[in-house]
C-alpha cells in the first residue's frame, strides 16, 4: 500500500485529487499538506493534514520521513497569470518547492509526480496539435519555470534514479475549489456566473483556442501514470494530456444550451490575452496514450452538462 504526501493539497487540484487518492489507498495512507493552517477542515474529511511551507526543505523531509511517505505528489505552485505579477515570487516558489521535493524524494527514495503544463510551450512551438516533443521557448516566468521543472525531473530520474513522472495539463475545469491565478480560469468562471448572474464578461477572446480538461479526467490521469508500468515511460516527465480544445464561443454555445438567456461579453486582458495567444491551440497526447493508457472521458458537452447540474446542486 501506499505513503502519500501531496503538496499544493488546498489548491485546485489538490482538493479533489486527496479525496480521490484516500478512497484508493486508504485515509491515513494519504498525508494532505499546504501552507495554509486548515487542520480542523481537513481532520473532519478522516485524514492527516500538516502545515506545510515546500520552500522550507528541512520541514517538507521530516514530515516525509516522520509519516514514512514512499510517494510524493507536488502541487504547491504559482499559476500562470499570478506568476506574470510576481515573477520572483513565482520563480523562488516554483523552482524552490520543486527543487526541495525532488531533494527528499532522493534521500527516501520516493515516487514522485508533479504537474507541467500548457504554459511550457511558447510562441515557437507549433500551435496545432503540438507534438510531444517540440520546441520549448515560453515567454511567461510560469512557463521558464515549468519547462525547467521539466528538465529538473528529467535530470533527478537519470542522474539519481528518482523514478518522476509528470504530465502538461491544459485548462482544468471543476466545481469543486476554483483555479487561483490562471489564463485558463474564464472557463470555469463563466459556469459559476452563468448560474449566478446569467451574464458573464470574458478576458479572453472569442476565439483563442486552448486546451481544456475536466477534473475526473486529470485526477485519473494522475492516478493512472502513477500506476503505469515504468519500462513503458519513455517520456516519463511532461506527458501532453488533453481533452478537448475550445475557445470561449465554445462554451458560450454549450451553456446556451442550457440557459437559452445566457449572455456574454467580452473585456479581453491584455495580459492574459498575450499568455494565451503564446500557449498552442490544441496539443497532441499520442505519447501518453501510447505509453501508459491516457484516455478522457468528458468532451465539451458532457462537461458542460456534469458542471451545471453539480453546480446547480451547489448553489440550491
Ligand atoms: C494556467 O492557466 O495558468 C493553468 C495552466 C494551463 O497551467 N491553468
Amino acid at each position: 500500500m501506499k505513503r502519500i504526501l501531496v503538496t499544493g493539497a488546498l489548491g485546485q487540484i489538490g482538493s479533489e485529487l486527496v479525496p480521490k487518492l484516500r478512497s484508493i489507498y486508504g485515509n491515513s495512507n494519504v498525508i494532505a499538506t499546504d501552507i495554509k493552517q486548515e487542520k480542523q477542515y481537513w481532520q473532519s474529511q478522516s485524514g492527516p493534514y500538516e502545515s506545510l511551507d515546500v520552500s522550507n526543505a528541512q520541514s517538507m523531509y521530516n514530515l516525509c520521513k516522520s509519516f514514512q511517505v514512499d510517494t510524493i505528489i507536488h502541487l504547491a505552485a504559482l499559476l500562470s497569470a499570478t506568476a506574470e505579477k510576481n515573477p520572483l515570487l513565482a520563480w523562488n516558489l516554483n523552482m524552490g518547492g520543486l527543487v526541495n521535493a525532488l531533494e527528499t524524494a532522493k534521500e527516501l527514495k520516493c515516487q514522485f509526480f508533479t504537474p507541467s503544463s500548457i504554459g511550457a510551450f511558447g510562441p515557437l512551438t507549433p500551435k496545432e496539435k503540438t507534438p510531444q516533443v517540440t520546441i520549448q521557448r515560453p515567454t511567461t516566468m510560469y512557463g521558464v519555470s515549468k519547462v525547467s521543472g521539466e528538465l529538473l525531473c528529467d535530470y533527478y530520474y537519470l542522474k539519481f534514479g528518482v523514478d518522476t513522472r509528470g504530465v502538461r495539463f491544459p485548462g482544468l475545469i471543476s466545481y469543486v475549489a476554483p483555479p487561483g491565478g490562471g489564463t485558463t480560469d474564464y472557463a470555469v468562471e463563466i459556469y459559476y456566473e452563468a448560474l449566478q448572474r446569467n451574464n458573464y464578461s470574458c478576458y479572453i477572446a472569442a476565439n483563442t483556442y486552448m486546451d481544456m480538461m475536466y477534473m475526473p479526467d486529470a485526477l485519473n490521469a494522475i492516478i493512472h501514470l502513477m500506476e503505469g508500468d515504468p519500462a513503458k515511460l519513455i517520456h516519463r516527465n511532461a506527458y501532453n494530456v488533453t481533452a478537448f480544445s475550445a475557445q470561449p464561443e465554445d462554451f458560450r454555445r454549450e451553456i446556451q444550451k442550457y440557459l437559452p438567456n445566457f449572455k456574454m461579453e467580452y473585456k479581453v486582458d491584455p495580459i492574459r490575452q498575450a499568455i494565451a495567444e503564446s500557449w498552442p491551440n490544441s496539443i497532441d497526447p499520442t505519447a501518453a496514450e501510447q505509453e501508459w493508457g491516457f484516455s478522457a472521458n468528458y468532451n465539451l458537452s458532457k462537461l458542460t452538462q456534469d458542471m451545471l447540474e453539480r453546480l446547480g446542486q451547489k448553489f440550491g
